[in-house]
This record gives structure tokens, C-alpha cells and sequence, in this order.
């Protein structure tokens, strides 16, 4: 079955057409990991970046790395500073200040991402250039985060005087103690330091070695190296801020194109359905354009993506009513609402409701079962993207998405999370419906996080 949510205007797109660019800058030291991280963020590969084994990268300052499909986020890489030679910070500072005259804000610099390996013992913590990078920002007022790179480094560190204290011990028992003590161990290293006072900027760390942690360990990271910067950025515009997720994801906005067929079933009795599957396909195509997935082959806009998506919520189709006698505000409407947050995607809380709302309440019972309905599809589908985007992401180097990837991911959806999930959602949204899209975003939450603690800076 061919979703189509043409006659559904999407609210997402004007928010996403509306965005402000960021434009964030990357300096450091040759070799902290500067091309490294930007192969993360956007999920190419290394070779893209330019990144270097051994020896210096070859960064072009003025590459604006950027999805095809969301010009809103924008980084530039920059050659590191190399001891005895200050050629590069020089293009660095000239590169800061020609942005600093630039007359269009979106143009403009808004960070910079100052790229410093995670102190171990012994080492230094800031060299030359990253001193004289320093005080030029703060000269020209430009936001500084801190990025200690290659934390996994201090991890290891502290695993192996575990693992020393202790021979006998798993390594499950003593990740966790590792990561306590390396994560102190950081904290003590910035206090202890005189040259600079670290409390007065705001710093995250990042590992981008495929060794430590899984995607979702690397992704979380990446998720707080986001709220820093928002945070930092709260002049700009931080609440459109997009997530990494959207960021990391190269497509072109991808547009039901069965028009013709949902047309024609507009006028016939099928109509109150065609409003319900109407309204399924413009939660998918919004979720859809948030998540940005590498998709040239627009698998997840297919027939048969669509059909096999729709197997999952069939049984808990509500019977069409006659009436129109409906609310204008939604329970079901604000459920897809509050999904877009949750995911950490962009989009200005409340600007998806109303494309919604219309389409929701036109042909169908403000009840249950819609709420079930509605329920069930949200959640399978984001979902199955998170199983996807993680699937993704784990790929080296990454790739677009395959037919037998989803098919792979919609199989061990069905074969495994499904029946409970749809339990799950059944007893969130429970006999009578009360705030269901607060409930089926905290079970969306907890699946994706695994019930772990998600700050809500994230979201
Ligand atoms: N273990 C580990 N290695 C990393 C990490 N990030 C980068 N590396 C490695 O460090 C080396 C240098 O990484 P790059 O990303 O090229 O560093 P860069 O800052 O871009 O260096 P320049 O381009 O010379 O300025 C490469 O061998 C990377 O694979 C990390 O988080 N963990
Ligand atoms: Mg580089």
C-alpha cells in the first residue's frame, strides 16, 4: 500500500526551510581528531574527510560540510596547528576573521569547536595555537566548546590499572568502574590546571574509535557535544537547533508520489479511510524529513515499505464513523507532536499539531482505538528507523540504505520487538485515552535509551 500525505501540508517544511544556518568551525592540534569527528557527525568516511594515519590531514578550511537535504548545519574542518610552524593557525585566523565581516548572520561564524586531545598522564593540555585560538575568540566573541577527543584513550588507561589491581575480573565489571574513574579523572585534570580556567567554558568529550562503546554509546556522545553547544549558542536561534541524527543523514526530501491513487479514493466511501492512511503517511513523511536518511532508492517511501508497515498497525484500524462532529484538538494529533521531540529532532515544539489535526479528526472517532492506531504506527515506525539509523552507522565505511537492510530490520522488528511493543502501547495509552502522546513518548523514549537516564536538554 502507497501512502501518499500530498494533500496534507507538512509543517515541518516550512520549520525546516525557515531554519538559521550554524556554522561551526573545528581547530586544534594535527591530529587530535578534528576530520575524524566530522566523519562521524555526518557519517562518511574517513577518506572524505581527508583523515590521516600517522601524518597531518589536508583540510580545506573553506569546505562547508553540510547534508544535501539540511543546509542548516554547517562545519568546517580546518588543518591542525603543527608545533614550529604557524601556518595554519594563520589561515585559521584569517578564516575567523573574514567571517567575523560577513553581513548575513547565516554566513557568519557561530563556534568553534576547539579540538584538544583528552589529557592523560603526562600529557600537555594546551599548546600554542590552541592558546592563540583561545584569546582571538574571546577577542571577537565567538563561542568556544572545548572537545576532548579520543577519550577512549583515557578509558583504556583506566581499564588496564583496573585490570592490573585485579587479573581475575570481567571486563562487564570493570567497564563501568573505568568509566567512573576516567571520567574523574578528566574533571581533576581541569581543575588542577592553572594556565586556563576551564570552568569558565564549556567543554564535551568524544570518541569517535569504532573500539570503545557501540553506535548508541558514540551517538549519545555526540548528543552531548549538541546540548553544550545549544546551550552556548542560546543568541542563535538554539531552539531549531537540528539533532546529529538529522545531521548525519544525506538525502533528498523525500515525497509520496501516489497522488493520483489517493485522489481518486478521496471521493469515493472509502473516504474516512483514505483521511486515516492520509494522515499516517504525513506522520511518516514529516518523521521521515527529520530523520534525513541516506535513502537515493526511496525505500522508505516504497509501496512495499509502506504495505509492510501497514501490516503492523492493520488489526488496530478504527471503523470509520460517519459524524464530523469532531474536536479540533487531538490527543492522537499531539502524539505524532511530541514523537519529533523525543527523537532530539528539530522542529519548533507544536508546528507539526496542526497539519495533523485537520487530517486526524476528519473521519474518525476521537477514541480509542484512533489513539491505538495512531500509537502503534508512531511507534513502530520510529522504531524501526532508530534500528535502521543505529544499523547504518555502525557501517564502515557507511552507506545508503540497502533493500535488504530494511528488509533485515523490518523482519527482526516483527520477529522480536513487535507484539510486545504493541502490548506496550496498548497498556500506555490504556482504556480511556489521557495525555497518550506523553505516554507513548516516554515508551519511545525508554526503547530507544534502553530505560537508561536521557536528559531532557537533549530532546
Ligand atoms: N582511538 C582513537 N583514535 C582516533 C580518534 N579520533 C581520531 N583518531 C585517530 O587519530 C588520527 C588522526 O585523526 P584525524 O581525524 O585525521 O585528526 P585531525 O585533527 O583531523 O588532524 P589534522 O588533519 O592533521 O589536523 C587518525 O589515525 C584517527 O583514526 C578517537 O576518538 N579514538
Ligand atoms: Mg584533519
Amino acid at each position: 500500500m502507497a501512502l501518499s500525505s500530498s494533500s496534507l501540508p507538512s509543517q515541518v517544511e516550512e520549520t525546516l526551510a525557515a531554519c538559521p544556518q550554524f556554522r561551526i568551525l573545528l581547530v586544534g592540534n594535527s591530529g587530535v581528531g578534528k576530520s575524524s569527528l566530522v566523519s562521524s557527525i555526518f557519517n562518511i568516511s574517513k577518506e572524505q574527510t581527508g583523515v590521516q594515519h600517522g601524518r597531518a590531514g589536508a583540510a580545506d578550511i573553506n569546505r562547508e560540510y553540510t547534508s544535501l537535504s539540511n543546509p542548516r548545519f554547517i562545519l568546517h574542518d580546518s588543518q591542525g596547528f603543527e608545533a614550529g610552524s604557524a601556518v595554519n593557525w594563520e589561515t585559521v585566523q584569517a578564516f575567523i576573521k573574514a567571517k567575523r565581516k560577513e553581513k548575513e548572520l547565516k554566513n557568519r561564524l557561530h563556534a568553534i569547536w576547539l579540538c584538544l586531545e583528552t589529557p592523560r598522564t603526562g600529557s600537555r593540555l594546551l599548546e600554542t595555537g590552541d592558546q592563540n585560538l583561545l584569546r582571538t575568540a574571546q577577542e571577537l566573541q565567538i563561542p568556544v566548546i572545548v572537545v576532548f577527543t579520543k577519550y577512549d584513550f583515557l578509558f583504556n588507561e583506566k581499564y588496564k590499572e583496573l585490570q592490573e589491581e585485579d587479573e581475575d575480573k570481567e571486563y562487564e565489571e570493570l567497564e563501568p568502574v573505568a568509566e567512573t574513574k576516567a571520567a574523574a579523572a578528566l574533571k581533576e585534570r581541569l581543575r588542577e590546571f592553572t594556565d586556563f580556567d576551564f570552568t569558565s567554558v564549556s567543554w564535551a568529550k568524544v570518541s569517535t574509535g569504532k573500539d570503545y562503546k557501540d553506535a548508541k554509546g558514540r551517538l549519545d556522545m555526540l548528543h552531548e557535544l549538541t546540548r553544550v553547544t545549544r546551550k552556548c549558542l542560546h543568541n542563535v536561534e538554539a531552539d531549531l537547533w537540528p539533532s546529529w541524527a538529522a545531521a548525519q543523514q544525506l538525502s533528498e526530501t523525500e515525497k509520496a508520489s501516489k497522488l493520483e491513487y489517493w485522489l481518486d479514493l478521496g471521493e469515493n466511501t472509502v473516504y474516512e479511510k483514505h483521511r486515516l492512511i492520509e494522515c499516517m503517511a504525513r506522520i511518516r513523511d514529516d518523521i521521515l524529513l527529520v530523520w534525513n536518511f541516506n535513502d537515493p532508492d526511496k525505500l522508505l517511501v516504497s509501496q512495499e515499505f509502506g504495505s509492510k508497515m501497514f501490516e503492523f498497525v492493520k488489526e488496530f484500524l478504527p471503523e470509520p464513523v460517519t459524524t464530523s462532529d469532531f474536536s479540533a484538538t487531538s490527543d492522537y494529533v499531539s502524539v505524532a507532536a511530541a514523537i519529533v521531540p523525543v527523537l532530539g529532532q528539530i522542529v519548533a515544539a507544536g508546528s507539526i499539531i496542526t497539519s495533523f489535526a485537520k487530517a486526524a479528526y476528519s473521519g474518525y472517532q476521537k477514541g480509542h482505538s484512533t489513539a491505538v492506531c495512531f500509537g502503534v504506527y508512531i511507534t513502530d515506525f520510529t522504531l524501526i528507523l532508530h534500528h535502521l539509523f543505529l544499523a547504518t552507522l555502525v557501517r564502515e565505511p557507511p552507506r545508503p540504505l540497502t533493500p535488504e537492510l530494511v528488509d533485515e530490520t523490518l523482519r527482526l522488528y516483527q520477529n522480536g520487538d513487535a507484539s510486545r511493543i504493541h502490548k506496550a502501547v496498548l497498556g500506555a495509552i490504556g482504556r480511556v485515552p489521557s495525555n497518550p502522546e506523553r505516554k507513548i513518548a516516554e515508551l519511545i523514549k525508554f526503547e530507544i535509551t534502553g530505560g537508561r537516564e536521557w536528559d531532557e536538554d537533549h530532546l
